[in-house]
């Protein structure tokens, strides 16, 4: 009986330590994939530009409006681009042939013959220089016609209706790219390393653009997109597509605005529009994760105290305790911590963040779960 008793209870503790054993492993992996999850929405709401593959080659390439159009103008460039070339090859070519025919034809047979020695032809001449005319004017026609249509979007576009339209104040300064989201209420620029940030935008809705300037004049340049517009200070240029591939597309300004005008990039992430719900969010929760942000990553080798964060998490959370909210919250570090190890600004922050990035980050998920799992406390009489 003792013998069975003793075996029983083993069996039991053995199962125990399995279930045991498997509770963990699972709680494991859920935390692993949830962080892939922050990591996956960081690389597409803010990639690094610059990344190269194993090969080094650049991952994100510049694609331009003829090889790779990614909006519904881009297409129409590119069409037109391609009916001028129709229309002008010809020219080029024809030429080219008359010229052999001419060299054989006329060449000096070694029978004394003369050359012709007359100047002018004037049919010939007229000829020349209509046909070459009709040939202008008969490219102009669609040329005028997509100028026209890159002012104003489409008339059954309904603007204010942000399910239909993206409008967006963008404002170049010397060397980076503002951008305003009018009914989304989103204002982004630079991120926590400073680098340029993406203007992330929904595929198949239609994008507008109010374009201006800080100081001096810049241009608002993504080929891909086939869109480039200048940029003036208290003056407002206008634009619009529609993107039509989800992607990320490089561009830079095109107006020479000072030393660093070559390194003023711009960059644009074209997602779904479910995707874009996902950044809403992220951007309305953003400016309440600062101080966290700050408190985490202090100066080089200086490591915030659990009390502090804790703290902050707390007060975070006080607002509200939605996933939105928690996700929100990963999301920032995660994205502030890849922003910092894209560009070492300061060599030494650099260093640390490398060095320290994954144990401050697991500190911050560890007291993410301590607040919310905490019960709520009493709301004080004050
Ligand atoms: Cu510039």
């Amino acid at each position: 009986m003792m013998l069975r008793a003793g075996f029983l209870t083993k069996l039991t503790m053995r199962t125990m330590l399995v279930a045991i054993a498997l509770c963990l492993a699972t709680a494991g992996t859920s935390v692993a994939a949830d962080t892939a999850e922050v990591d996956r929405y960081v690389e597409r709401f803010n990639p690094d530009i610059f990344q190269l593959d194993e090969n080094g080659k650049p991952v994100h390439e510049m694609k331009n409006a003829f090889s790779s159009p990614a909006s519904d103008i881009a297409q129409d460039v590119a069409t037109n681009n391609w009916f001028n070339l129709f229309v002008f090859m010809p020219f080029l070519i024809l030429p080219q042939i008359l010229l052999l025919v001419v060299i054989f034809k006329f060449r000096d047979r070694g029978d004394g013959r003369k050359p012709a020695t007359f100047m002018t032809n004037h049919k010939l001449e007229l000829a020349w220089t209509a046909i070459p005319c009709l040939a202008l004017v008969i490219v102009s026609v669609p040329v005028w016609e997509l100028l026209y249509k890159m002012e104003l979007p489409p008339t059954q576009v309904d603007t204010n209706n942000p399910d239909q339209a993206t409008i967006v104040k963008v404002t170049g300064r010397q060397f980076a790219w503002d951008y305003e989201y009018k009914h989304e209420n989103i204002s982004i620029g630079t991120d926590a390393a400073g680098l340029q940030e993406p203007l992330v935008l929904v595929l198949g809705r239609t994008t507008l653009l109010n374009i201006t300037s800080n100081d001096v004049n810049h241009a608002w340049w993504v080929p891909a997109y086939g869109v480039k517009k200048d940029a003036f200070k208290g003056r407002y240029t206008n634009t619009w597509f529609t993107p039509t591939v989800a992607g990320v597309f490089k561009g830079n300004c095109a107006e020479l605005c000072g030393p660093g005008h070559g390194i003023m990039f711009i960059s644009s992430v074209v997602v779904t529009a479910d995707e874009f719900d996902v950044y809403k969010s992220l951007q309305r929760h953003r400016a309440d994760t600062f101080k966290i942000w700050n408190q985490l990553q202090r100066g080089a080798g200086e490591t915030a105290s659990d009390a502090d964060l804790k703290a902050l998490v707390t007060k975070y959370f006080e607002k509200d305790a939605s996933d939105g909210r928690r996700f929100a919250l990963r999301y920032w570090i995660a994205a502030n911590f890849a922003s910092l190890r894209r560009k070492p600004q300061d060599r030494a922050l650099h260093d640390d963040v490398i060095r320290t990035f994954q144990s401050k980050r697991d500190q911050l998920e560890q007291l993410i779960a301590t607040v919310l799992s905490s019960p709520k406390p009493v709301a004080s009489a004050e």
